[in-house]
């Protein structure tokens, strides 16, 4: 039996699992290693009519952005003289669609004092800050998720729909908070039945508020914020149960931090055991318009999802390049 079918309450420690050696494939892989080459086989059967669609947001969003987070940079230049032209690029992943790497985010050591909140955290398999900036080491880099890729069945649950038809209104700019009620209760009306292995997404309709109903100056005063909020799903041990249970191999959507972020328990926050504790990729800020209408038009809401994050060694967080095929 592997560690991924243990039930979450017979999890020994529910932070801390830490597949592989340091800096060996496994623990590189995290929670993708649930995404065995059956699993694959098995989700192509997805594919059915041959209808496609791209989950990556346009690269120059968010034009301004919370937490001090600078825009897309894109110079075109100029080569021998002149007859032809590159792209030098600068731009922070994290601040379109991404997938939040292992060295995104950190948990904090117990028992230790929090005098020294930075050397008190550690990553994914113990990696510690210090390792994670050296640029030597690339230990839980996205090299790794880059040389396998991500392949599976996809799984959309429509929470912005659903919550347009029951009245709910929110901006995804606050704390409004996505239950596991809701989402179980989404699931039963779109006939999901989960399987190991899923990619989950959530859309929440986020890229349509920025891009359809956001005024510069609501952006702008969104960005400036000192403590930017983000609605998302509620971190609860509930939601992390469940997550576990259901063995997904990672989590997506297009709220931009996928959680509620600031969470509202510090206790259960979400990115502290997905990322740092079981190695399981968080995908923010996807576009998930058109895949959500192509759902509606063929009433299924799973799909074949293929992503291949940038090879860059020892890197942080990708553009997800990812394409889901019905
Ligand atoms: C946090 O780091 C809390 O959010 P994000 O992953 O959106 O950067």
């Amino acid at each position: 039996v592997s560690l991924f079918d243990t039930p979450f309450d017979f999890l020994q420690d529910k932070k801390r699992i830490w597949l592989g050696s340091p800096g060996s494939r496994e623990e590189g892989l995290g929670k993708l290693s649930i995404l065995t080459p059956d699993i694959v086989a098995k989700a192509a059967s997805e594919i059915q009519t041959g209808r496609r669609v791209t989950l990556g947001w346009d690269l120059t969003k968010l034009e301004v952005a919370g937490f001090n987070r600078q825009p897309c940079g894109h110079e075109i230049v100029p080569l021998l003289h002149g007859f032809a032209f590159d792209d030098i690029y600068t731009f922070n992943p994290q601040q379109s669609s991404q997938w939040d790497g292992l060295r995104h985010f950190s948990q904090p050591i117990p028992g230790t004092a929090g005098k020294d909140p930075a050397s008190e955290r550690v990553f994914y398999g113990g990696t510690t800050a210090a390792k994670i900036q050296d640029r030597k080491n690339t230990r839980i880099g996205l090299q790794h998720w880059a040389k396998e890729g991500i392949a599976g069945r996809g799984v959309l649950i429509d929470y912005a729909s659903w919550a347009e038809k029951k009245g709910i209104q929110y901006s995804t700019f606050s704390l409004h908070a996505v239950k596991l009620s809701d989402i179980q209760e989404i699931a039963k009306e779109s006939g999901i039945k989960f399987r190991r292995g899923d990619v989950l997404f959530i859309r929440i309709g986020m890229t349509k508020e920025w891009d359809t109903k956001m005024t510069i100056e609501q952006k702008n005063t969104y960005a400036a914020s000192s403590n930017p909020q983000h609605a998302g799903v509620e971190g609860s041990e509930e939601v992390l149960r469940w997550i576990w249970d259901s063995k997904f191999s990672a989590v997506a959507g297009d709220a931009i931090s996928w959680e509620v972020y600031p969470p509202k328990d510090p206790n259960w926050f979400l990115h502290e055991y997905l990322l740092a504790g079981w190695g399981m990729p968080i995908g923010e800020m996807f576009d998930l318009e058109e895949l959500s209408c192509i759902c509606k038009q063929l009433g299924r809401w799973t799909f074949f999802v293929a992503s291949t994050p940038l090879n860059m060694p020892g890197g942080v967080s990708s553009p997800p390049n990812c394409m889901a095929v019905f």
